[in-house]
Order: structure tokens, then sequence, then C-alpha cells
């Protein structure tokens, strides 16, 4: 049917990505009316804007994808085990579809502010497009690596070719045939564009800060016994990924790396690296991300292959990652990857030994060299978690901004909810574990937990929820202790807000495993929702 483009919906939904389309779905299914307004000029959130060149997934596509419906998983086929960009949009635009959820989408439209009226008790939202609509429940399902970092390198906007960002990619193809082409940054997204770039470009150089763990992926067609697994056992398999630590499959390791010998830990990394899983060697033992003893096991074994691979010894010492903990940083997989810096056509730029002067119209100079270039790539990731909702001019009580009360790091309860901001909901808020898991079995539990509250809020005739203050802090700090039971807070990493300058640093994501936190958030919900107030409408 046509949209309903009423400007008193129950729901405004922020976002029309994972999250915001199964929000979508069952808000709707729960009778409320739900308006959802999207920046791109489709659905598909991450995965409109992320189209460079090798852009897919790390999670098996299998696991990454709904598991609210069991004809949409058994109907769907990946044609790959980890599917490419392309594959998961087109599977998003299906849901899309089949779901009918396009006619109370309103694509190509930015909320700009999300204001929360004491009087009324509604949020009133605005758009780029001039819209103002009041909602009594905001969903922000505005993604955690959606806001893109171009980092303030001297002489940026004197580049005179074209420059790209690897999350904000033309929509129009790109041909870099010919082209010398500069890409800065060696994350998961640098990673996965640079043996194509490589194979396009003329020549390729990549400024690289830091090395990366990199294991190869290979990709391949999906695997046959996950298939069979969720045909023969729908609901049991759903509910393995559910109580997991990630959200996928995956034996969790009993032993530490400590108390196995040589030989036996050598040959499980090498049945791992075979493997083609961000989780092989990373989870093989308990106790790789919180003992560095233990972690220098896992990083030697990486570290080596990383030798084998590259031919020039200089090239392969600057690809070493050293300095961190492997996997305090998100690992990386990829398709010849470290091949790629075998071509004649590709140069690595160390740029902790050479760094960047600055960026001149013509190309980069690092270490005293010009390196002349056409076209420049930033890989260079994003502000996450907090990156995406601080973007949103969002006042809650008494006009406070949202932007202000984070203003030292995010305070969350439970990662989707904050006090002084009633009905707001976050999907993957800071305080969630959602960036250290399978982050569509996430979004699932949150928007399922957030339709469960706004149920209960209809059934038991409530207006107003709002975190309370003790109960947020009290989760902020658990999220803090969590994360200092491991590594993580020692690397400089996004998940430690420590790529953008002036962020503070606070571990954003939630360590204790999406298992334990659905439990958490299960009962809580069956106790009443204690940590939260709850009120009935202050008019009557
Ligand atoms: P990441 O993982 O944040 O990687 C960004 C890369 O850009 C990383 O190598 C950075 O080096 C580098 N970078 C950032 N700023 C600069 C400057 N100023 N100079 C040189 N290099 C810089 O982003 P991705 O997009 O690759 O991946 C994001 C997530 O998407 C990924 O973790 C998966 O969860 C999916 P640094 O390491 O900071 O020294």
């Amino acid at each position: 049917g046509p949209s309903t483009g009423t400007d008193r919906p129950d729901v405004v939904v922020v976002g029309a990505g994972f999250a915001g389309l199964y929000a979508l779905h069952l808000l709707r299914q729960r009778g409320l009316d739900v308006r959802v307004f999207e920046a791109g000029d489709d659905v598909g959130g991450t995965w409109y804007w992320n189209r460079y060149p090798g852009a897919r997934c790390d999670i098996e596509s299998i696991f990454y994808s709904y598991s609210f419906d069991e004809d949409l998983k058994k109907e769907w086929q990946w044609s790959e085990r980890y599917a490419a960009q392309p594959e998961i949009l087109a599977y998003l635009q299906h849901v899309a579809d089949r779901f009918d959820l396009r006619r109370d989408i309103t694509l190509s439209t930015r909320v700009e502010s999300a204001h929360f009226d004491e009087e009324t008790e509604r949020w009133t939202v605005t758009t780029d497009q001039g819209e103002t609509v009041s909602a009594q429940h905001l969903v922000l399902g505005v993604g955690l690596l959606s806001s893109t970092n171009l980092p303030q390198i001297l002489g940026r906007d004197d580049f005179a070719g074209p420059t790209y960002h690897t999350g904000a990619w033309p929509h129009e193809p790109v041909d870099f045939t010919g082209q010398r082409v500069g890409v800065i940054g060696t994350g998961s997204s640098g990673i996965q564009l640079i043996p194509l770039v490589a194979e396009q470009a003329d020549h390729l150089t990549v400024f690289q800060r830091t090395a990366n763990f990199s294991l190869p992926a290979r990709n391949g067609d999906p695997d046959p016994r996950f298939v069979r697994k969720f045909h023969e056992d729908f609901e049991g398999t759903r509910e393995q990924l559910r109580s997991s630590s990630y959200g996928i499959l995956l034996e969790p390791p009993t032993k530490s790396v400590l108390e196995v010998s040589d030989e036996e830990r050598e040959a499980t990394y090498r049945e791992r690296w075979e493997e083609g899983t961000l989780t092989g060697i990373l989870q093989a033992y308990n106790d790789t991300v919180r003992n560095h003893e233990a972690n220098h096991h896992a990083s030697e074994f990486v570290r080596k292959r990383i030798a084998e691979m590259v031919d020039d010894p200089q090239v392969a010492d600057d690809l070493t990652p050293r300095g961190y903990a492997y996997g305090t940083k998100r690992p990386c997989l990829d398709t010849n990857y470290y091949a790629t810096y075998n071509r004649d056509n590709v140069t690595l730029v160390n740029v902790r030994r050479d760094p960047i002067e600055r960026i001149t119209a013509t190309g980069i100079i690092a270490g005293g060299t010009e390196h002349e270039l056409d076209a420049l790539v930033f890989a260079t990731g994003y502000d996450a978690m907090t990156g995406p909702l601080l973007g949103i001019d969002i006042r809650g009580r008494d006009g406070a901004r949202l932007a202000d009360k984070w203003e030292n790091g995010p305070v969350t309860y439970l990662g989707i909810s904050t006090a002084g901001f009633p009905n707001m909901y976050m999907i993957c808020g800071p305080g969630s574990p959602s960036a250290l898991s399978n982050a569509v079995v996430s979004i699932e539990q949150h928007v399922e937990w957030v339709a469960d509250l706004l149920t209960h809020l209809e059934e038991q005739g409530i207006a107003v929820v709002e975190a309370e203050p003790d109960a947020e802090v009290a989760w902020t700090e658990h999220v803090q202790v969590a994360g200092r039971a491991t590594l993580y807070p020692e690397t400089d990493s996004w998940y430690m807000g420590a790529n953008i300058p002036g962020k503070p640093r606070v571990f954003l994501p939630y360590i204790g495993g999406v298992g334990y936190y659905r439990e958490h958030c299960a009962k809580i919900a069956a106790d009443g929702y204690p940590g939260f107030a709850l009120r009935a409408p202050s008019t009557t």
C-alpha cells in the first residue's frame, strides 16, 4: 500500500539498515504506527553506503542475516560463504519488499534533530527535507560504524583528483585503470579494498599507520553443514546463536594457551589458520585476549605467517603488527591481502617511520618523499558507536543535549536507554555487545527487547519509560569493569574511541557476550523493568 505518511506516528525509527528494517517490521506487527527515515536513497544502511571494491561481511552470511523468520532464512540462498556488498544489499532490499516495509520508509531524508517535549511527552523529529513529525517513541537504528572519519591531514582539501571514503562510496562505478591511487588506512575496509585496487590501478601506494592482524578468509561456497543445520533444526540453531558469546556457532574454548604443549598449540593454530574465520585462532584458547603471555603465542603465529607471504623483508617487517595484543583492534579477514605487496605496482609507506607531512594537489608527501597520485581513498574508519547518535541534535528533558551529557563518554542503561531521554531506544548503542558480536544477532535481540517493552507499556497504560540514573551508572561501570578484565583497554582502537582525536577514552562495547547479555535483559523484562521509571500519562 501507499505510505501512510502520518506526522503523528507512535514510533519514529531512524535508519533503514538491518536494525531499522526489523524494528519497522516487528513494531508494526505489535500494532504500532511507525515511520522510518533513511538518509540513503534506498534501504540497506551500512550495506547501502559501503560499495567499495571488495566490501563484504566477515561473519559467515548464513549467520550474518536475519533469523526472525524461518521461511526467509530457508529460502534465501547466499552465493558465497562471505557475501559481497551487492548481495547483502539485495538481501535487505528483498526483506523490505517481502515484508512490505517500504510504504512506511521515507528515503533520502536525514533526521536532523529529535527533541523531547515534556508537555506532550512526545519526540519532535525534524528532517533535512523540512518535515516535522511528533512521535511517542524514538528508535535509533543509526548503525555503529556509519559516521565516517576523515582525518585532519594538512592540505587534505588541496588534492586535485577525486577522493573517496570507503563508507561513502559513489554509486557510479569507479574505474582506477591507468591511475596512480593512494589508500590511507589498513583496517578491515582497506584490507578488503587494497587487493582489488592493486589489480586495476597503474600504481597503488598504501599509507599504513598501524599494521593489522589479518587472516585468509578462504571465501567460497557457503558451508553446507550450516545451511543444513538451519534446515534440519531452525529453532535449535537459532537458539544456539542467540545464547552464544559472539552470535556465531563456536565451540567455546576450555583450555588456556599456557596449559598446552608447544606442539599441541602449533597444531591447533595450523588447523584454525585453515578455517578462514575471525575467531579461529582468537577463540582457540580461553585467555587470548585476557593475558599478554597467552596473546603472545597467537600473535607470533600470525606474524610468522605474514612474514612467509611477503617477499621483500622490509615490506614484510612493516606489515608485521607489533605493540598491541592480537584481537584488541578489530581483526580482519582478507583475500590476497599480503600477497598484494609482492606486486610490482604496489608500494607500502609506513607512516610511523615516514609520517604524512601533507597532502598536495598532486599527491602525498611522507617522510620527505612526494608520492604522486591521481586518486585518493580514505579507508580511515568511523567515529564508532557514539558518532552516529551525536550526529543528530538529540535533546531530552529540560532541553539537555545528549552531546553534553556524554561529554566524558557515553552513559547508558543496557546500551539501549539513557536517563533524561525518555522513550528513546538505541539499537547497538554504546554499552551493548553489538560491536563485539555478529551485529545481526545483537540487532534482533535489541529490537525484540524494545518491542516487548513497548508492548508492556501499551498493556499497562504507561506513557513514559526512562532509565534511572543509578541504573545507568551501574551498567556503565559494569561495561568498563568487564572491559578491564581484558587487554582491550590497553590498545588504541575504535572500541576505545582512540581513533578520533579528542574522543573520550572509554571501552564502548560490552564484552560480557551476547548470550549473557540477552539473559540479563530478559530478566529485567521479567522482573518488571527494574532500573527504569515507568509512568502513566501525565495528562488524563
Ligand atoms: P578502521 O578499522 O578504524 O581502520 C581505519 C584505518 O585508517 C586504520 O588503519 C587507521 O590507522 C587508519 N587511519 C585513521 N586515521 C589515520 C591517519 N590520520 N593517518 C593514517 N592512517 C589513519 O576502519 P575500517 O573502515 O577499516 O573498519 C571499520 C570496521 O568495519 C571494522 O573494524 C569492522 O568491524 C567493520 P590506526 O590503526 O588508527 O593507526
